[in-house]
């Protein structure tokens, strides 16, 4: 059989165009990545056939359609190699992922006198739920610091900060903006020492390596179906199911209730109790798609190829005049940031669209970690498996024209 990644761009329809006279170069993949054929195929055929509401019908179209949710649900797990598939909750992403353990979790177990602990290269996401659940539970919020340029965690800090007054500890498994690969299965293992309860955000790592929730030995995961090749508006928080069955629900309505009285309601067990409402069904689906498709192409060649593609971009623009780039020299996530010292990087982000070639800039949801370095903005590049080292070279001479026009070639 032939490798899926040899025509790898052809699955990848939006791939084929050009931007501003430009073949397209879609280096934003941090963001969101495009969609393969396989998983836009998924979601037409489900509504094409199959599409009804589910758990409730007991026509055939519900059922399929119930089916369908469920196998992807199942789908996810072992994705990411849970216990049970009833540890896999859906959810709109991260965000919604990470809030429902902070809103849920934390404001069944955390008190006044207790600590959240997080990292200095937290996203907005993993750091706004836990400052709300703070003010409402008097819980107070304490940092793993960051180092200087190499972006890593400051390991040496962590005995001063993991105390046994920390209840719950949450941190990225990859950067969004240094693109530091942290070592999530030590850090749970640490946070297991003094009894407090690990979320991993794994909105930058879900679609670029393996991710097995019991190697790593979390208690919470939380990832976005965007950011691995499915569709919008559907992602998944994993919980350990003790850990799930002991939480309150966070909202309210169908299918969520075993039965409801005027004044008092009974819950379902988990996963439904978290999920009220119509579900995301048909996205479910995309998702479970995704994961067959990453699976095909193989998640360690995943990682591979993308962290190959970034090491190679730190280098070469490593050697650009008046450059800063961030993060870790050595291994790193399909990702890098950079700062010019005379250039402001919606300038950068602007002449490379020019170019073709999609970059983002800004403050990537970080501004704590910005501050922290010394930033206000960066442009970050960053890669998936349909990218090309051609298309790094394309960054840089997109980048030298840029300097040149601004006189800055050095
Ligand atoms: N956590 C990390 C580490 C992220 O990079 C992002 C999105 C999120 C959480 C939130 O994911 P969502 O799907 O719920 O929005 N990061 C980015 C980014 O770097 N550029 O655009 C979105």
């Amino acid at each position: 059989m032939p490798s899926p990644w040899l025509r790898i761009r052809d699955e990848f329809p939006i791939l084929h165009q050009e931007v501003n006279g430009h073949p397209l170069v879609y280096l934003d993949n941090a963001a969101t990545t495009q969609k393969p054929r396989a998983v836009m195929a998924a979601l037409d055929r489900f509504y094409e056939r199959d599409n009804a509401n589910v758990h409730r019908g007991l026509h055939a179209l519900s059922m399929r359609a119930t089916d369908a949710y469920e196998g992807a649900r199942s789908r996810v797990a072992t994705f990411v190699n849970a216990e049970a598939p009833e540890e896999i909750v859906f959810t709109r992403g991260t965000t919604e992922s990470i809030n429902l353990v902070a809103s849920s979790w934390g404001g069944a177990n955390l008190r006044k006198g207790d600590v959240i602990l997080l990292t200095e290269m937290e996203h907005h996401s993993n750091l706004v739920p836990w400052q709300l659940v703070a003010q409402r539970t008097g819980a107070t919020l304490r940092y793993l610091p960051v180092t200087g340029d190499d972006g890593l965690l400051d390991l040496s800090q962590l005995d001063r900060v993991l105390t046994p007054e920390v209840r719950v500890f949450a941190f990225t498994h990859v950067s969004n903006t240094l693109g530091t690969i942290n070592p999530v299965a030590d850090l749970c293992a640490r946070a297991r020492r003094v009894g407090a309860v690990t979320v991993i955000d794994a909105a930058q790592s879900i679609g670029h390596m393996p991710v097995d929730v019991r190697a790593i030995g979390c208690d919470f995961l939380a990832f976005s179906g965007h950011k691995m090749a499915s569709v919008t508006g559907i992602g998944a928080l994993y919980g350990r199911k003790a850990l799930l069955d002991a939480m309150p629900p966070w909202q309210g309505g169908g299918g969520m209730i075993s039965n409801v009285d005027f004044f008092e309601s009974r819950w379902k067990p988990t996963p439904e109790r978290f999920e009220a409402g119509t579900p995301n069904f048909g996205d479910a689906v995309a998702l479970g798609a995704a994961c067959d498709f990453l699976d095909t192409l193989g998640r360690e060649e995943i990682r591979r190829h993308d962290g190959a593609l970034a090491r190679l971009a730190y280098e070469r623009l490593s050697a650009l005049p008046g450059i800063r780039v961030l993060g870790p020299k050595g291994e790193r996530g399909g990702l890098v940031s950079f700062a010019f010292e005379s250039l402001h990087a919606h300038d950068v982000v602007t002449f490379a669209d020019e170019d073709g070639i999609a970059l983002r800039g800004g403050h990537h949801c970080n501004q704590p970690l910005m501050r922290r370095l010394g930033l206000t903005s960066t442009a970050r590049a960053s890669f998936y498996v349909y990218n090309e080292e051609r298309e790094v070279d394309a960054l840089v001479a997109s980048l030298r024209r840029t300097l040149k026009f601004f006189g800055l070639q050095g």
